[in-house]
Protein backbone atom coordinates (compact mmCIF):
# COMPACT_ATOMS: atom_id res chain seq x y z
CA UNK A 1 0.00 0.00 0.00
CA UNK A 2 2.78 2.07 0.41
CA UNK A 3 5.20 1.52 -2.17
CA UNK A 4 6.30 4.55 -4.54
CA UNK A 5 8.08 5.33 -7.44
CA UNK A 6 10.60 8.54 -7.36
CA UNK A 7 12.60 9.41 -10.49
CA UNK A 8 11.91 5.72 -11.84
CA UNK A 9 13.29 4.50 -8.51
CA UNK A 10 10.52 2.03 -6.51
CA UNK A 11 10.69 2.81 -2.79
CA UNK A 12 8.89 -0.15 -0.18
CA UNK A 13 7.38 2.91 1.73
CA UNK A 14 8.41 6.41 1.42
CA UNK A 15 9.60 6.84 5.16
CA UNK A 16 13.13 7.53 5.14
CA UNK A 17 16.02 8.24 7.41
CA UNK A 18 17.25 11.38 6.97
CA UNK A 19 20.98 12.59 6.97
CA UNK A 20 22.81 13.06 9.72
CA UNK A 21 21.50 10.27 12.49
CA UNK A 22 22.96 6.91 12.66
CA UNK A 23 24.43 6.85 8.97
CA UNK A 24 27.87 7.26 10.03
CA UNK A 25 28.75 3.41 9.95
CA UNK A 26 27.33 0.82 8.34
CA UNK A 27 25.59 -1.38 11.45
CA UNK A 28 23.91 1.54 12.28
CA UNK A 29 22.53 1.93 9.09
CA UNK A 30 21.51 -1.92 9.10
CA UNK A 31 19.76 -1.29 12.07
CA UNK A 32 17.56 1.47 10.51
CA UNK A 33 16.87 -0.26 7.65
CA UNK A 34 15.62 -3.50 9.85
CA UNK A 35 13.17 -0.65 11.57
CA UNK A 36 11.46 -0.51 8.29
CA UNK A 37 13.13 3.03 6.11
CA UNK A 38 12.30 2.75 2.81
CA UNK A 39 16.00 4.31 2.52
CA UNK A 40 18.70 5.58 4.50
CA UNK A 41 20.53 8.41 3.76
CA UNK A 42 24.47 8.29 4.91
CA UNK A 43 25.71 10.79 7.39
CA UNK A 44 27.26 13.91 4.87
CA UNK A 45 30.76 12.36 3.37
CA UNK A 46 33.45 14.82 2.15
CA UNK A 47 36.53 14.28 -0.06
CA UNK A 48 38.83 13.88 3.56
CA UNK A 49 38.09 13.01 6.90
CA UNK A 50 36.99 15.23 9.03
CA UNK A 51 37.05 15.40 13.02
CA UNK A 52 33.50 18.10 13.21
CA UNK A 53 33.60 20.35 15.78
CA UNK A 54 34.68 20.60 19.66
CA UNK A 55 32.22 19.22 22.38
CA UNK A 56 29.77 19.58 23.23
CA UNK A 57 28.30 19.15 19.59
CA UNK A 58 24.14 18.41 20.66
CA UNK A 59 22.27 19.72 23.00
CA UNK A 60 17.87 18.97 24.18
CA UNK A 61 16.40 22.04 24.24
CA UNK A 62 12.65 23.17 24.26
CA UNK A 63 10.95 21.40 21.42
CA UNK A 64 13.78 19.40 19.83
CA UNK A 65 17.75 19.39 19.65
CA UNK A 66 20.10 21.71 18.43
CA UNK A 67 23.61 20.22 16.99
CA UNK A 68 26.99 21.33 15.55
CA UNK A 69 28.53 18.32 14.93
CA UNK A 70 30.40 19.95 12.35
CA UNK A 71 30.58 17.61 9.58
CA UNK A 72 32.29 14.90 11.40
CA UNK A 73 33.10 11.60 8.70
CA UNK A 74 35.61 9.50 7.65
CA UNK A 75 36.31 10.81 3.98
CA UNK A 76 35.09 9.08 1.22
CA UNK A 77 37.62 6.18 0.88
CA UNK A 78 36.64 4.92 4.27
CA UNK A 79 33.24 5.69 4.09
CA UNK A 80 32.36 3.36 0.79
CA UNK A 81 34.04 0.64 3.09
CA UNK A 82 30.45 1.34 5.44
CA UNK A 83 28.57 0.83 2.53
CA UNK A 84 30.34 -2.33 0.87
CA UNK A 85 29.68 -4.03 4.06
CA UNK A 86 25.89 -3.20 4.20
CA UNK A 87 24.56 -2.61 0.17
CA UNK A 88 24.09 -6.74 -0.48
CA UNK A 89 21.98 -7.12 2.80
CA UNK A 90 20.57 -3.61 2.16
CA UNK A 91 19.45 -4.88 -1.44
CA UNK A 92 18.32 -7.73 0.07
CA UNK A 93 15.48 -6.40 2.23
CA UNK A 94 14.43 -3.91 -0.64
CA UNK A 95 15.62 -0.68 1.19
CA UNK A 96 17.41 2.22 -1.05
CA UNK A 97 20.43 4.53 -0.30
CA UNK A 98 20.98 8.25 -0.36
CA UNK A 99 24.61 9.26 -0.12
CA UNK A 100 24.72 12.38 1.64
CA UNK A 101 27.80 14.63 -0.12
CA UNK A 102 29.76 18.18 0.79
CA UNK A 103 32.43 19.68 -0.31
CA UNK A 104 33.82 23.06 -0.34
CA UNK A 105 33.29 23.52 -4.14
CA UNK A 106 31.89 22.05 -7.33
CA UNK A 107 34.95 20.36 -7.87
CA UNK A 108 34.74 18.28 -4.39
CA UNK A 109 31.12 17.82 -4.72
CA UNK A 110 31.73 16.34 -8.19
CA UNK A 111 34.45 14.31 -6.84
CA UNK A 112 33.11 12.79 -3.89
CA UNK A 113 29.35 12.34 -5.95
CA UNK A 114 31.38 10.51 -8.63
CA UNK A 115 33.19 7.88 -6.27
CA UNK A 116 29.83 7.19 -4.13
CA UNK A 117 27.82 7.09 -7.18
CA UNK A 118 27.83 3.25 -7.70
CA UNK A 119 26.82 2.50 -4.39
CA UNK A 120 24.04 4.39 -3.91
CA UNK A 121 20.51 5.15 -5.39
CA UNK A 122 20.27 8.63 -4.97
CA UNK A 123 23.07 11.62 -4.59
CA UNK A 124 21.69 13.77 -1.46
CA UNK A 125 23.80 16.62 -2.26
CA UNK A 126 24.23 18.78 1.38
CA UNK A 127 24.18 22.21 0.23
CA UNK A 128 22.58 23.45 3.53
CA UNK A 129 24.34 22.79 6.89
CA UNK A 130 23.32 25.78 8.88
CA UNK A 131 27.27 26.31 10.61
CA UNK A 132 29.87 24.68 8.55
CA UNK A 133 31.99 27.98 7.44
CA UNK A 134 32.71 27.62 3.49
CA UNK A 135 30.77 24.43 3.21
CA UNK A 136 27.08 23.90 3.31
CA UNK A 137 24.77 26.95 3.91
CA UNK A 138 27.75 29.41 2.31
CA UNK A 139 26.80 27.49 -1.10
CA UNK A 140 23.12 27.08 -0.25
CA UNK A 141 22.71 30.60 0.55
CA UNK A 142 24.06 31.82 -2.67
CA UNK A 143 22.12 31.02 -5.75
CA UNK A 144 25.20 31.19 -7.98
CA UNK A 145 27.35 28.73 -6.01
CA UNK A 146 24.47 26.28 -5.38
CA UNK A 147 23.81 26.41 -9.21
CA UNK A 148 27.53 25.76 -10.34
CA UNK A 149 27.51 23.01 -7.57
CA UNK A 150 24.74 21.25 -8.46
CA UNK A 151 25.44 21.15 -12.54
CA UNK A 152 29.02 20.19 -11.69
CA UNK A 153 27.27 17.14 -10.22
CA UNK A 154 25.19 16.05 -12.54
CA UNK A 155 27.68 16.23 -15.26
CA UNK A 156 29.60 13.46 -13.27
CA UNK A 157 26.92 11.46 -12.18
CA UNK A 158 24.08 9.40 -13.74
CA UNK A 159 21.85 8.65 -10.84
CA UNK A 160 19.31 11.12 -9.81
CA UNK A 161 20.90 14.18 -7.68
CA UNK A 162 18.88 16.04 -5.20
CA UNK A 163 19.52 19.46 -3.47
CA UNK A 164 18.96 19.98 0.16
CA UNK A 165 18.07 23.10 0.99
CA UNK A 166 18.48 25.78 3.94
CA UNK A 167 15.59 26.93 5.38
CA UNK A 168 17.64 30.06 6.34
CA UNK A 169 17.61 32.47 3.82
CA UNK A 170 15.07 34.75 2.82
CA UNK A 171 14.22 33.77 -0.55
CA UNK A 172 14.02 29.84 -0.73
CA UNK A 173 12.45 30.12 -4.11
CA UNK A 174 15.19 31.88 -5.86
CA UNK A 175 17.47 28.64 -4.35
CA UNK A 176 14.85 26.22 -4.89
CA UNK A 177 14.79 27.91 -8.64
CA UNK A 178 19.09 27.75 -9.39
CA UNK A 179 18.94 24.61 -8.39
CA UNK A 180 16.27 23.57 -11.23
CA UNK A 181 17.38 25.56 -13.73
CA UNK A 182 21.00 23.44 -13.13
CA UNK A 183 19.28 20.08 -13.44
CA UNK A 184 18.87 18.18 -10.15
CA UNK A 185 16.14 15.62 -10.07
CA UNK A 186 14.49 16.63 -6.92
CA UNK A 187 14.58 18.63 -3.58
CA UNK A 188 14.74 17.70 -0.17
CA UNK A 189 13.89 20.15 2.88
CA UNK A 190 14.61 21.50 5.02
CA UNK A 191 18.04 21.11 7.17
CA UNK A 192 17.52 22.65 10.25
CA UNK A 193 17.04 25.85 11.44
CA UNK A 194 19.70 28.32 13.46
CA UNK A 195 19.82 28.51 16.73
CA UNK A 196 21.88 28.82 20.09
CA UNK A 197 21.02 27.97 23.31
CA UNK A 198 22.86 30.00 26.81
CA UNK A 199 24.03 28.23 30.14
CA UNK A 200 23.40 30.49 32.59
CA UNK A 201 25.42 29.69 35.03
CA UNK A 202 28.73 29.09 33.06
CA UNK A 203 26.98 32.64 31.45
CA UNK A 204 28.30 30.79 27.94
CA UNK A 205 26.83 29.39 24.78
CA UNK A 206 26.26 25.22 25.41
CA UNK A 207 27.67 24.38 22.03
CA UNK A 208 31.17 24.55 21.59
CA UNK A 209 30.58 25.83 18.30
CA UNK A 210 28.75 28.52 19.98
CA UNK A 211 25.47 28.01 18.02
CA UNK A 212 24.24 25.35 15.40
CA UNK A 213 20.90 23.88 13.84
CA UNK A 214 17.88 23.20 15.31
CA UNK A 215 15.45 20.16 14.69
CA UNK A 216 12.85 18.10 16.17
CA UNK A 217 8.80 19.39 16.65
CA UNK A 218 9.45 22.78 16.89
CA UNK A 219 10.66 23.30 13.25
CA UNK A 220 7.79 21.72 11.45
CA UNK A 221 5.27 23.99 10.58
CA UNK A 222 8.66 25.77 9.11
CA UNK A 223 9.30 22.84 7.58
CA UNK A 224 5.88 22.47 6.16
CA UNK A 225 5.70 25.82 4.51
CA UNK A 226 9.00 25.14 2.75
CA UNK A 227 7.87 22.21 1.06
CA UNK A 228 4.05 23.71 -0.01
CA UNK A 229 6.01 26.70 -1.52
CA UNK A 230 8.47 24.39 -3.03
CA UNK A 231 5.33 22.47 -4.70
CA UNK A 232 3.69 25.50 -5.68
CA UNK A 233 6.49 26.55 -7.73
CA UNK A 234 8.71 23.43 -8.86
CA UNK A 235 7.74 20.21 -10.49
CA UNK A 236 10.03 17.58 -9.17
CA UNK A 237 9.76 15.61 -6.45
CA UNK A 238 10.14 16.63 -3.30
CA UNK A 239 11.52 15.07 0.23
CA UNK A 240 9.70 16.76 2.99
CA UNK A 241 12.39 16.27 6.45
CA UNK A 242 11.73 18.58 9.49
CA UNK A 243 10.21 17.16 12.89
CA UNK A 244 8.59 14.65 11.64
CA UNK A 245 7.94 11.92 14.61
CA UNK A 246 4.63 10.26 13.84
CA UNK A 247 2.11 9.58 10.86
CA UNK A 248 0.28 12.41 11.39
CA UNK A 249 3.16 14.68 10.61
CA UNK A 250 4.32 12.61 7.79
CA UNK A 251 0.60 13.29 6.34
CA UNK A 252 0.88 16.67 6.80
CA UNK A 253 4.32 17.05 4.52
CA UNK A 254 2.82 14.87 1.97
CA UNK A 255 -0.14 16.80 1.97
CA UNK A 256 1.86 20.21 1.35
CA UNK A 257 3.50 18.48 -1.03
CA UNK A 258 6.13 15.83 -0.10
CA UNK A 259 6.48 12.38 -2.24
CA UNK A 260 8.27 11.11 0.93
CA UNK A 261 9.63 11.74 3.74
CA UNK A 262 12.90 11.70 6.84
CA UNK A 263 13.42 11.25 9.86
CA UNK A 264 16.23 12.68 11.56
CA UNK A 265 15.24 13.49 15.80
CA UNK A 266 12.44 11.13 16.15
CA UNK A 267 14.61 8.17 16.22
CA UNK A 268 15.68 9.43 19.25
CA UNK A 269 11.80 9.71 20.97
CA UNK A 270 10.73 6.74 19.20
CA UNK A 271 13.28 3.89 18.76
CA UNK A 272 14.82 2.51 15.50
CA UNK A 273 11.64 0.80 14.33
CA UNK A 274 10.03 4.30 14.32
CA UNK A 275 9.87 3.67 10.36
CA UNK A 276 7.37 0.66 10.62
CA UNK A 277 5.63 2.75 13.29
CA UNK A 278 5.07 5.72 10.97
CA UNK A 279 4.18 3.83 7.69
CA UNK A 280 1.58 1.63 10.20
CA UNK A 281 -0.17 5.52 11.22
CA UNK A 282 0.06 6.08 7.21
CA UNK A 283 -1.52 3.17 6.36
CA UNK A 284 -4.46 3.52 9.18
CA UNK A 285 -4.88 7.13 7.70
CA UNK A 286 -5.47 6.18 4.08
CA UNK A 287 -7.66 3.24 5.27
CA UNK A 288 -9.91 5.43 7.37
CA UNK A 289 -9.79 8.53 4.76
CA UNK A 290 -10.09 5.66 2.17
CA UNK A 291 -7.43 7.52 -0.05
CA UNK A 292 -3.77 6.17 -1.71
CA UNK A 293 -0.62 7.29 -1.06
CA UNK A 294 -0.49 9.17 -4.40
CA UNK A 295 -3.54 10.98 -4.10
CA UNK A 296 -2.41 12.33 -0.59
CA UNK A 297 0.29 14.08 -2.09
CA UNK A 298 -0.21 17.47 -2.61
CA UNK A 299 -3.22 17.24 -1.99
CA UNK A 300 -4.05 20.17 0.30
CA UNK A 301 -3.20 22.56 -2.77
CA UNK A 302 -6.72 21.38 -4.41
O1 LIG B 1 27.29 17.82 10.82
C1 LIG B 1 26.53 18.74 11.20
O2 LIG B 1 26.82 19.47 12.15
C2 LIG B 1 25.27 19.05 10.53
C3 LIG B 1 25.08 18.97 9.16
BR1 LIG B 1 26.38 18.34 8.02
C4 LIG B 1 23.84 19.39 8.59
O3 LIG B 1 23.62 19.37 7.37
N1 LIG B 1 22.90 19.86 9.42
C5 LIG B 1 23.07 19.91 10.75
O4 LIG B 1 22.16 20.33 11.46
N2 LIG B 1 24.26 19.50 11.29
Amino acid sequence: MLETEICGIKFKNPVFLASGIMGETGSALKRIAKGGAGAVTTKSIGLNPNPGHRNPTIVEVYGGFLNAMGLPNPGIDEYLEEIKEVRAELNRMNVKIIGSVYGKNEEEFAEVAKRMEKYVDIIELNISCPHAKGYGATIGQNPELSYSVCKAVKKSVKVPVFAKLTPNVTDIIEIAQAVVDAGVDGLVAINTVRGMAIDIKAKKPILGNKFGGLSGKAIKPIGIKVVWDLYENFDVPIIGVGGIMNGEDAIEYMMAGASAVQIGSGVYYRGYDIFKKVCDEIIDFLKEENLTLKEIVGIAHE
